[in-house]
């Protein structure tokens, strides 16, 4: 949570964990990894991720020429779903994070990952928070979806029941997948974002691929280490509607009373679109020292 800031930091955050994007400061260098990750993400999307996150993607002022100014960003984001992009360093704490969402603005990373570590990152970067995150804050389910997200999370604080509703936006804004009429389709940041992961969440044997159940996924424990285990899937966009306005207290109660489930798990009465072979996680078993974020 307090690793050192990636980038230099002309001045102190803002009280609300802002800082500005110093947009001029970035070197060739750092333009440089944008180009070669938005490169691979255009070659490795089509027919991987769905057509909303592809939609949202075009209508976004990103290009191939480098890192994006938020200034521009917003003009765009603003106008479609009231959502804006702000910068931060790095990990914010959960409130201030929460507090953002809650007012539609989502904190970035301004700082990007070195050429060295394209796949391996500790911390989202501003390719993984502007490439990942913001083609679907495009689309008005998500916006709300997410704003909601950051009121529950206040609430949840509250609550005490923080894990609970930590791995319900894991498995859907970081790491959902989606029905769609010509084939499963990613939406989730966490893989939209990922070279590698993109492919295995949707062509790959070894993870699970379950129909989407809030209960099943309060109760699921991930994986920040690796590739994930087990991915819920979407009907559509617009089951996420529904859980925008629910009240998530009775289910956190219900949900804690019952046993966690590990990454992998698969039960009886779960509604498996896809049996996983395991073979990832077998190669790769829980307990990496290294977390990193997709
Ligand atoms: N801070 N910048 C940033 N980005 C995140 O995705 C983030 C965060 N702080 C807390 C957090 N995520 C999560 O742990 C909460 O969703 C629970
Ligand atoms: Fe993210």
């Amino acid at each position: 949570m307090t690793a050192a800031p990636r980038r230099p930091l002309p001045e102190a955050p803002r009280a609300d964990g802002t800082v500005d994007q110093h947009w001029d400061a970035y070197t060739p260098a750092e333009h440089a990894v944008w180009r070669t990750l938005y490169a691979r993400q255009l070659r490795t999307l089509p027919g991987r991720a769905c057509d909303a996150f592809l939609q949202g993607l075009r209508a976004l002022p990103l290009d191939g020429e480098g890192i994006p100014d938020f200034r521009r960003l917003n003009d765009r984001l603003h106008a479609a779903t009231g959502w804006q992009v702000v910068a931060v360093p790095g990990l914010v704490p959960d409130a201030v994070f929460f507090e953002h969402l809650a007012h539609r603005r989502f904190p970035a990373g301004h700082f990007i990952r070195r050429a060295d570590e394209l796949d391996y990152l500790e911390e989202p970067d501003v390719f993984h928070d502007v490439f990942g995150h913001l083609p679907m804050l495009m689309h008005p389910v998500l916006a709300d979806f997410v704003q909601a997200y950051g009121a529950g999370g206040l609430r949840a604080q509250r609550l005490g029941r923080l894990a609970q509703l930590a791995r319900v936006y894991w498995y859907t804004v970081e790491f959902g997948l989606l029905q769609q009429a010509d084939g499963l389709r990613l939406y989730g940041a966490g893989i939209a974002s990922s070279f590698a992961e993109s492919r295995f969440a949707v062509d790959d044997p070894s993870p699970h691929r379950l129909r989407f159940d809030l209960q099943r996924v309060m109760r699921t424990r991930y994986r920040i280490d690796d590739f994930q285990a087990c991915y819920f899937v979407l009907r559509d966009l617009d089951e996420l509607l529904a859980l925008a306005s629910i009240d998530f207290a009775p289910l956190y109660e219900r949900a804690a009373a019952l046993p966690e489930l590990a990454p992998d798990a698969l039960l009886p009465d779960d509604a498996v679109l896809r049996r996983g072979t395991g073979a990832r996680a077998a190669q790769a078993p829980i307990a990496s020292t290294r977390p990193i974020v997709q």
